[in-house]
């Protein structure tokens, strides 16, 4: 990249925020444990497959003393699943606290994920590399890959390469799943009785990986900042051209929280959220009922415009599309060779409808004949279905549209109904990051390599105080099994970190709930604009609205 933008070129000179006692000499900054933290489900199958790793204490790191932290060390680095704005400056902290340590110590980036370690593929992370890095998106530095590392043969081979490099550590950036694969390799490695810690860090924008410890995970500001403004400019394009209604579907896999934050930011006229969905075992056709409700609600007023936010995950949570992709989820581990066998999608899309149980088929065979063949595209590694491959915008607006001929030969309806439909995800996921995912990736990388430093694996980096500024923030790490318990995938019960839905008792849901009806009839949108990187803390530094609602 020779001719870069001048805010490409600008960002190089930003310098992280971090918490003050990060920045004190590595010689006085003491890894203190606090208290034990336990999962909070299945604690006694999960004691068992990880005998190794189970039961111990959250680490804070506070002024004291380390007396091993000038140690020369070999790091391995891999950044895992989807990208979100701010991994390299998790390279960036983590390479900057390993040099600080002892300028012997090397990093080690995997290439393409977790595959890389298994593969052994790998390049050495200087410090041209880095600076050629800093604070800016993406994750293709050293590349990302979601590789489920789960046979004998792919734990095996990690360890190998592991022993390789004569690693102290290997420190595994990701979301849940990805997670999952750090604490499996953890308790792997403890139970060959390697001293090789394994440390994760908090990325997905999808802001699923949360707990009283891990208040957001990154990335999640800067994607939702970049929806926000792009939701915000439709919002404005509404009123001006009144002709449209907008059915924006966001990213965020199962949990609705981009969604929340989205709405939260812009006042839609309508936003779903697939918790409060499922909560409420809200069919299809309810949802429908209630978009269309609000569609004919405004165009009573004059106005046939309006904006729908979507969750991407929201077919999953509506109770008999869950069903159906249960059934199919089962049906496609049970009959893998079969299906893949067969010579078309088509034919596989006929497969499933047939082997289906009467009240999923009668449902699968009602729905558009492409979000059937949406729902039978492969799982990813850890079983998945890939919800950002559902066309969930479209479904909706056939269905409204459906609804509203109803309503207006009733009378129920006089309006007209014109419509975009547009999905938001990956221009998010690889933006330059916020100034608060640049100083919070930074600390993270930091805090992982205090981790790392102190020998404490099966750790994911922790920072807390996250709506205070950054220099009071508290790092620290907590155990990784604390935050699993076991679920079904490919037909199987497999342990898996726990995901963070959206809390319809918390207080966000709550501000949200008990303002939607007044945006729902008016136009009063909101406009967030785009993220700012230089100008005043207000409007650089603000941390996204969950964080401010829930950080309090
Ligand atoms: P992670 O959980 O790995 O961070 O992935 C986030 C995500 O962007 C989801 O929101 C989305 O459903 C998925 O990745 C899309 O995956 P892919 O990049 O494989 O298309």
């Amino acid at each position: 990249m020779s001719d870069r933008s001048p805010l490409h070129n600008a960002r190089f000179a930003y310098i992280p925020k971090m918490p003050e006692i990060l920045g004190s000499s590595l010689a006085s900054i003491e890894a203190v444990p606090v208290s034990v933290v336990e999962p909070a489900h299945d604690k006694e199958a999960l004691k068992k497959i990880f005998a190794h790793s189970y039961g111990k204490p959250a680490i804070r790191f506070s002024a004291g003393s380390n007396p091993s932290s000038n140690k020369t060390m070999t790091l391995g680095v891999l950044l895992s699943g989807g990208p979100a704005p701010g991994g390299h400056n998790v390279i960036a902290g983590l390479f900057d606290g390993l040099k600080k340590a002892s300028p012997n110590s090397r990093l080690i980036g995997f290439k393409g994920g977790p595959g890389g370690l298994v593969d052994n593929k790998y390049q050495e992370i200087d410090a041209a590399l880095v600076d050629s890095y800093r604070n800016t998106g993406g994750f293709d530095m050293i590349g990302s890959g979601r590789t489920k590392i789960e046979s004998p043969e792919q734990f095996a081979k990690s360890l190998s390469v592991a022993r390789e490099h004569s690693l102290d550590a290997l420190v595994v950036v990701g979301g849940d799943d990805s997670n999952t694969n750090a604490a499996l390799l953890a308790e792997y490695f403890a139970s060959h009785g390697e001293a090789i810690a394994v440390v994760g860090v908090p990325k997905t924008i999808d802001g699923d990986l949360k707990n009283e410890w891990i208040e957001a995970s990154f990335g999640f500001d800067t994607a939702t900042k970049v929806y926000s403004e792009l939701i915000g400019n439709i919002c404005r394009d509404a009123p001006s051209g009144r002709k449209y209604w907008h059915f924006i579907r966001l990213m965020g896999r199962s949990a609705s929280h981009i969604a929340l934050e989205c709405a939260l930011q812009t006042r839609p006229n309508v936003a779903l959220i697939s918790e409060e969905i499922e909560a409420r075992k809200t069919s299809l056709s309810a949802i429908v009922e209630t978009i269309a409700a609000s569609v004919a609600a405004r165009a009573a007023g004059g106005e046939n415009f309006g904006v729908v936010l979507i969750p991407e995950g929201l077919i999953e949570f509506v109770p008999e599309m869950k069903v159906l992709i249960a059934n199919i989820n089962e049906l496609l581990a049970r009959d893998a060779e079969a299906f893949k066998a067969l010579p078309s999608l088509e034919a596989q899309v006929g497969f499933v409808a047939e082997q289906l149980p009467g009240e999923s088929r009668a449902l699968f065979l009602s729905l558009p004949a492409d979000i059937r063949a949406q729902l039978c595209w492969d799982r990813d590694p850890h079983g998945n279905v890939q919800v950002s491959r559902i066309e969930t915008e479209k479904l909706l607006v056939a269905m409204v549209k459906e609804r509203l001929s109803a309503m207006a030969a009733q009378g129920t309806y006089k309006g007209k109904f014109d419509y975009q439909t547009h999905f938001m995800g990956y221009e998010g996921r690889c933006a330059f990051p916020t100034n608060f995912d640049a100083d919070y990736c930074y600390s993270l990388g930091f805090t992982a390599f205090l981790l790392a430093l102190n020998g404490l694996s099966g750790y994911i980096a922790s920072i807390r105080g996250l709506a205070a500024p950054a220099s009071e923030w508290v790092p620290g790490g907590i155990p990784l099994v604390s935050m699993m318990n076991i679920e079904r995938r490919h037909g199987a019960d497999k342990p898996v970190i726990r995901k963070a839905l959206v809390e319809l008792e918390g207080k966000a849901f709550k501000r949200f709930a008990s303002q939607r009806d007044r945006w729902s009839k008016s136009s009063d949108y909101r406009l967030p604009g785009s993220i700012q990187y230089f100008g005043p803390p207000a409007v650089t530094d603000m941390p996204s609205i969950l964080l401010q609602i829930e950080g309090k």
